[in-house]
């Protein structure tokens, strides 16, 4: 039997149409649907709506996890969780990388938060291609120009883009550091809705991630590796 609250999962993202193909999978057993939230070489973490939960895959399933995937889950009482089966998700960001790898970035997406800093990072056909790779996966786009309050041009730069760019989406300016991007932000952060910052590093991913949630869960200003 699956196990599932539907308003705890809608939460963080579930649809009633991954619910249908769920329930279209499950069969027999005790399984509990999870929303993938952390990737790593050889396990992922889970979210079932209130707790994180390390969980173990077979190899050809883990190959294919990208945080944002839906799975079938085995829960397991002090041992990590068994994830069984991948829900095909509705989109996927992906790259293709300079051996001509598919990389997914993220599934199951509302809004790809493209982030690019009014400094040295600035960069419209960079942003461009970003555009296209969300546009690739049916995923609307947002711009976030970062360090709007280090740049004389800021207003300038935003005209630029907004003669530059087609379809032209949503552009703001932002104080990355500023709780006045939550209000910015607020159509796109409603309950249920996943956001996909997408960034040069030091773009200011994480110092905007940190203010919309008020908290300090991502390191800021440090280099690391990053797909
Ligand atoms: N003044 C100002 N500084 C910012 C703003 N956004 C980011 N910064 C600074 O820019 C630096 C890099 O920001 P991060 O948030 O770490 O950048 P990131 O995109 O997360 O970078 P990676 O994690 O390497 O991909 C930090 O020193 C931040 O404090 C902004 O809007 N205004
Ligand atoms: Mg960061």
């Amino acid at each position: 039997m699956l196990n599932f609250d539907f308003p705890r999962l809608a939460a963080i993202g579930l649809t009633p149409a991954l619910l249908q193909q769920a329930l279209a999978q499950a069969g027999d057993g005790d399984l509990q649907l999870a929303r993938v939230c952390r990737v790593q070489r050889d396990c992922a973490w889970v979210h079932d709506g209130e707790d994180e939960h390390l969980a173990h895959a077979l190899p050809g399933i883990h190959a294919e996890l990208a945080v944002g995937d839906w799975a079938l889950c085995q829960p397991r009482e002090h041992e990590p969780w068994r994830l069984l089966e991948r829900l095909e998700p509705f989109n996927q960001l992906v790259r293709v990388n300079d051996e001509g790898a598919r990389q997914a970035y993220a599934s199951n997406v509302d809004t790809a938060l493209l982030v690019m800093g009014l400094d040295g990072d600035y960069n419209p056909r960079r942003l461009e291609r970003y555009l296209g790779l969300a546009a690739a996966a049916g995923v609307a786009p947002v711009v976030a120009l970062s360090k709007a309050d280090l740049c004389p041009d800021a207003e300038a730069r935003l005209a630029e883009l907004e003669q530059r760019l087609r379809p032209l989406p949503p552009i703001l300016l932002l104080n990355g550091t500023d709780p006045a991007c939550r209000e910015a932000l607020r159509p796109w952060l409603g309950m249920g809705q996943t956001l996909v910052m997408l960034g040069s590093s030091g773009a200011g991913k994480s110092t905007l991630s940190n203010t919309l949630l008020g908290e300090e869960t991502q390191a800021v200003g440090r280099r690391r590796w990053a797909g």
